[in-house]
């Protein structure tokens, strides 16, 4: 079963971001998933007090919300999980896995929601319906004979504060830290830069900061497609006359132009908010190098300042008093040239100097950024090299004023908060020991990148899965798809069916959840459920739709069965009261984690919500000096494998993104609107002149081919090029369908997160499939102008 796309075209987006395509786009998908009964009642509540959190991203919600306080895509979120369609015990009794392998994303969860724990069976190759008791008993029974270490417990960062506190409490019960989570794709560059450079590995921006601030840095976030409610004040912010400068290879449209589609007035009128003041479109992996030219030339307006006696630029009182390193850095400033610079960037020395003019003249910036930073082998020095530019102004700890980076699941920063990490460093071990008589283990666990290795290697022999879809989010999918059969034990933990779940192990499970949209009973008593955003802050929350299928066990409740069948009553832990009552598994993380969640069932009602404490936002530097830290780049590349300019001229950068109709890899439909792209999945961006040059024409059929490690063949394809307004020598296509061409080991050095924004690739005309025709962009459609 495919779904044809009769009407696939490409035509640039001309209009704002917002507005009535947004509108239209939330309709369609209501209507598709059969959700228009239950939906918009739900969306009153999203992200509302009393409601519940949007299941999308992990932006702010105010603690003052607009009437309608969603985004189109937190919208079309919604309606993916309120969806009236079902994957039924009947639908598996129908299909093998063996040909659902053969079915799309898109198609396998636009089936609808789960109903039924089910067990597979290899005899027929299919999951056949259990009972919840069989289940918890079975994997309880497998996970006894496996070694603590054999197993990886993986979260995708949805769960509440209250499951991901159950779910590493198990796993290091069970005598492991093998923890990996989806932050390890993602923000993990974030958590070691941040952390090292000014002592706290989270951002340190709020929303009252965008109140303040009188100019905003963003560096590669989309965030018209992913993270739409930011829109909102950076809105309000241009209104101020705020600079907005952009740095992204691509001109997208949420950061050139927004219509807000929840004002009338801007809804009916021709008025939209331009966003962006400058619009820097730096080459792929050139974000290292564009700072440091922004460095140079405030390094040289502030010397120029010095001489004529005039007030300097540098905020040297700053510096002296909080910094260290500011002397490494200044001589790498000025040991590269601006041709160097230049040329790693792809910007003129003028749009840098344009930019550090404004930086210059501002006395509040922030700076966001996104996974065109972190997703690069050097994503740390690049996370890094922001802290650098705010420091250089003392732009950290002030009002309007920080960094910002815009995570992504929901809930992905707070999982780290309550333990979910493979470093038994970073839990407060003793802690633990005296209130649940257990031994934290002491061995560094796996992170997502070891776990993967495991697998193939064979030394991960069980898997646990909390949400997510593991095997299509990871690097090298060629590769990892056949490891994966080779599991003893797999247990998936979701709400609706993806492509890992068709892999099955020797002993395989798939386990209905609750969304958290819905009303999550216990014992009779409906549950409230906690989450901490991207800026820190930690709220409640409670479902208010009614559960999709009788069956369903929400993960907390599920957690405790599971660690209840394996652990026994060897730990004291009160699995059960647990369950039953998730006050008290915030007065354990209370107790914990005392500095943070203290008298946390009061604060989380706060209006907001409630911050948990940042030093770094006070000036005081919890690193090893006290200090915060100028961190000096190892290099001006961020993708050492192959950069531009070396003798393979056929090969270009690849970036691999988000579409505006995706969550991850859900796919929720085969628009990229922004980008102008419809009815398709399968393209490449390039540049013009690299279609000419490399003996392409746009519309053409090609593969792509990762260019580094030739001995190994990865390829996808065929995809048809677009010819896009992208620097040369980039091409940008979309996740997941690329991720069979970034090898395992090509990943950030120290964080680990797949270097998924700069895969070198070179193109090879093929020949389009059955498939390919039906859903091609036809000729004279691909004029860009
Ligand atoms: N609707 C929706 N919302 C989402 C998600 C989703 O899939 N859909 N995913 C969620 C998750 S988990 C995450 S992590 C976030 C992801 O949100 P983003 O951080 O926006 O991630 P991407 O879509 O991968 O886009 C990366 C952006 O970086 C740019 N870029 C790529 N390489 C570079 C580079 O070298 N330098 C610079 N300056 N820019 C670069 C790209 O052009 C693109 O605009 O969104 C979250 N929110
Ligand atoms: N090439 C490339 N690879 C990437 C990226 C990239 O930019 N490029 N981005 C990376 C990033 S930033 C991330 S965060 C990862 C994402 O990796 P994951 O977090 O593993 O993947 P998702 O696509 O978010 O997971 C979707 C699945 O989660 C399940 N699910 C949804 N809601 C719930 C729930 O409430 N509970 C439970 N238990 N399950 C639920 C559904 O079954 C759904 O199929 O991918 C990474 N991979
Ligand atoms: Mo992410």
């Amino acid at each position: 079963m495919q779904l044809i796309h009769p009407t696939a075209h490409f035509h640039p987006y001309k209009n704002a971001s917002g507005g009535w395509g947004s509108a239209h786009s939330v309709m369609s998908i209501l209507w598709r998933e059969q959700a228009l009964g239950k939906a918009p009642a739900a969306l009153m509540k999203q992200n509302k007090p009393k409601g519940f959190a949007c299941v999308s991203c992990a932006w702010a919600k105010p603690g003052n919300p607009h009437a309608l306080e969603f985004c189109e895509n937190g919208a079309k979120a919604t309606a993916w999980e309120l969806t009236s369609l079902r994957t039924d015990a009947d639908f598996f009794a129908r299909h093998t896995l063996s040909e659902l392998r053969g079915w799309s994303d898109y198609d396998l969860e636009q089936h609808g929601r789960l109903t039924h724990p089910l067990r597979y069976d290899a005899q027929i190759d299919q999951y056949v319906p259990t009972t919840w008791e069989e289940a918890y008993a079975a994997i309880g029974v497998q996970l006894k004979q496996l070694a603590s270490d054999e197993v990886a417990f993986y979260a995708s960062g949805r769960a509440s504060l209250e499951a991901s506190f159950m779910y590493q409490l198990f796993a290091r019960a069970y005598g492991t830290n093998n923890l990996p989570d989806s932050s390890n794709m993602c923000h993990e560059s974030t958590s070691v830069g941040l952390q090292e450079s000014i002592g706290v590995p989270v951002g340190t921006v709020t929303l009252a900061d965008f109140e303040h601030t009188d100019c905003i840095f963003f560096f590669g976030q989309n965030v018209g497609s992913n993270s739409p409610r930011m829109l909102h004040p950076l809105q309000e912010a241009r209104r101020r006359h705020v600079p907005i400068i952009i740095f992204n290879p691509l001109r997208e449209r949420g950061l050139e132009r927004f219509v807000n589609p929840q004002s009338v007035s801007e809804m009916l009128g021709p008025s939209s908010t331009a966003i962006s003041t400058q619009y820097h479109q730096v080459a792929i992996g050139g974000d290292t190098a564009a700072v440091m030219g922004i460095a140079k030339a405030l390094l040289f307006m502030d010397r120029q300042a010095m001489e004529a006696g005039a007030q300097p630029v540098l905020d040297h009182a700053f510096i002296a008093e909080h910094t260290e390193g500011f002397d490494a850095f200044v001589a790498q400033v000025d040991g590269y040239s601006w041709d160097d610079l230049v040329q790693r960037s792809l910007l003129s020395r003028s749009s840098m100097e344009a930019a550090a003019t404004v930086y210059a003249r501002s006395q509040k910036v922030m700076i966001i950024y996104g996974m065109g930073m972190t997703q690069h082998r050097h994503g740390v020095g690049n996370v890094q090299m922001l802290v650098n530019l705010l420091l250089l102004r003392g732009n950290i700890g002030k009002p309007g004023a920080g960094i910002c980076p815009v995570r992504g699941h929901s809930n992905v920063q707070g999982q780290r908060t309550v333990g979910i990490t493979e470093d038994p460093a970073k839990v407060p071990k003793d802690r633990i020991e005296a209130r649940f008589g257990f031994k934290v283990p002491s061995k560094k666990g796996l992170a997502t990148v070891d776990t993967c290795k495991g697998i193939q290697d064979g030394s991960v022999k069980g898997f646990i899965g909390l949400g997510g879809n593991f095997l299509r989010a990871v690097p090298d999918t060629d590769r990892m798809e056949p490891a994966w059969k080779g599991l003893t034990l797999n247990v998936q933990v979701a709400t609706k069916l993806n492509r890992t779940h068709l892999f099955a192990g020797q002993h395989t499970w798939l386990l209905p959840c609750l969304g958290r949209i819905e009303i999550d009973q216990q014992d009779g008593t409906p549950q409230v459920y906690t989450t901490e955003d991207s800026t820190g802050c930690i709220r409640a929350w409670q479902g208010h739709a009614q559960p999709a299928a009788e069956q369903l066990r929400s993960e907390a409740a599920i957690i405790a069965g599971l660690a209840q069948a394996t652990l026994g009553d060897e730990v004291r832990i009160p699995w059960d009261d647990w369950r039953r009552d998730y006050v008290k598994v915030r007065q354990a993380i209370a107790d914990i984690y005392p500095e943070i969640f203290h008298d946390m069932e009061t604060r989380m009602w706060e209006e907001g919500g409630f911050h948990r404490p940042l030093p770094a936002a006070q000036r005081k530097w919890a690193t090893e000096s006290g200090k915060a830290q100028f961190k000096t780049p190892s290099r001006l590349d961020e993708d050492d494998d192959v950069s531009l300019g070396t003798d393979r001229r056929d090969v270009v950068q690849l970036m691999t993104l988000r579409s505006n109709d995706q969550f991850n890899t859900t796919v929720y439909g085969y628009d990229d609107r922004f980008r102008g792209v419809h009815g398709t999945r399968s393209v490449v961006f390039l540049n013009r002149n690299d279609i000419v040059r490399l003996g392409f024409a746009p519309g053409q059929w090609v593969t792509l081919r990762t260019a580094i490690e030739p001995e190994v063949r990865r390829e996808v394809g065929p995809f048809q090029i677009i010819d896009y307004d992208i620097p040369e020598g980039c091409a940008a296509s979309y996740y997941p369908e690329s991720n069979p061409l970034v090898p395992l080991w090509h990943h950030a050095e120290r964080s680990k997160v797949p270097a998924a924004k700069s895969v070198p690739v070179s193109l090879h005309a093929a020949l389009p499939t059955e498939q390919n025709r039906r859903n091609e962009i036809p000729d004279g459609d691909q004029v860009r102008e």
